[in-house]
């Protein structure tokens, strides 16, 4: 076995920090990502083209394994290692560079054209229900505000960590009305609701949704109330390893987010479970609304194919032929 390359420091904190959830929702975990990568290229000082690929295969192990479920993470990773290129260090590095600033510029538009898209389904006063902290989802409001529509908003608060709260302030922030709500609330206040509007860490090939826990329940609810619910999610949330019938994993997070320990134990023995995610099934979804228009949740896939084929590559991986050079064996 080889040594690791060394890391940038950007690419230690920022890996800590979406661990930690400093750094989250899905969209801004893959533009830190990109930009940890970027900061990874301009320090590397690799001596040759193949030290300067491995040092930006491993920044990239090292922010994949922080968490599962958000597939713009990997997205990220394949967008700007997919796309380095060149026989010597300066042009290898040259093509990270361009590569993270060509996908940050595309962030940031995709969530844009989807904010216009989402926002045409939004009627002047109508009221939509929000769950966790969706940076798409807002950009819907946001397009609607510009287009001069009133909107006002129910705000799920979101247990445990409360990312409602970060909404609630945000749609504030654009003009909007907010009511603030616990979420075992959320099936009374849907009688007030005209959509519910929610964002997405992956879409699977299905068309399931997987988002903040509670997201599903919400769902259920809202189609039992005939509320239609839209979900807003750039193409970066398309997961292409479900193409290929892998299932996404759904991140479970630390108990002590939940409660803590002097509660617990004042309970007395008892499990705490704390999934992060769940996926909402198809058929309780109108539409998912991204850069590329809005699709029923059953032909996603259509998009899916078209943007990834049939199979997704993992170019943080060391290559085998690679790995085994660097370690030594015998070339075949
Ligand atoms: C965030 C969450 C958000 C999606 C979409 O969960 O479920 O709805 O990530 O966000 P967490 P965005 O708080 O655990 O990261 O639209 O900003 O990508």
């Amino acid at each position: 076995m080889t040594d690791d390359p060394p890391l940038a420091d950007a690419v230690d904190d920022t890996a800590a920090d979406i661990a930690t959830m400093e750094i989250r929702g899905a969209a801004t975990i893959a533009a830190a990502a990109a930009d940890a990568l970027a900061a990874q290229a301009r320090e590397t000082e690799a001596e040759g083209p193949a030290a300067f690929r491995r040092a930006m295969r491993h920044a990239g192990r090292r922010l994949y394994d922080t968490r599962p479920t958000a597939v713009s993470l990997p997205n990220a990773l394949r967008y700007t290692l997919g796309r380095m290129e060149g026989d010597d260090v300066e042009a290898l590095r040259e093509s990270v560079l361009a590569a993270t600033t060509a996908f940050t510029d595309r962030l940031g538009r995709a969530q844009r054209d989807l904010g216009r898209v989402g926002a045409n389904r939004l009627r002047d006063g109508d009221t939509v229900m929000t769950h966790c902290h969706s940076t798409d989802a807002l950009s819907c409001v946001e397009h609607a505000v510009e287009q001069g529509k009133e909107v006002s908003a129910i705000v799920k608060e979101t247990r445990p960590r409360n990312q409602g709260h970060i909404t609630a302030s945000e749609l504030r922030d654009l003009g909007v009305d907010v009511t603030l709500i616990v979420d075992s609330a959320a099936r009374r206040y849907l009688d007030e609701a005209d959509h519910v509007l929610v964002g997405a860490d992956s879409i699977a090939a299905d068309g399931g949704v997987v988002n903040k826990i509670g997201t599903s329940g919400l769902a259920v609810n809202a189609r039992e109330r005939g509320v239609p619910i839209m979900v807003a999610a750039q193409t970066i949330k398309l997961h292409p390893d479900t193409l290929t019938g892998h299932t996404v994993e759904i991140e479970m997070r630390d108990e002590t987010e939940v409660i803590d320990t002097e509660t617990r134990e004042g309970i007395g023995e008892v499990e705490v479970h704390n999934p992060a995610f769940d996926v909402t099934p198809p058929r309780y979804v109108d539409a998912i609304v991204t850069e590329s228009g809005q699709f029923p949740p059953e032909s996603i896939v259509t998009l899916m194919r078209e943007l990834f084929g049939e199979s997704a590559d993992r170019p943080w991986e060391e290559p085998e032929r690679e790995s085994a050079d660097a370690a030594g064996a015998p070339a075949e």
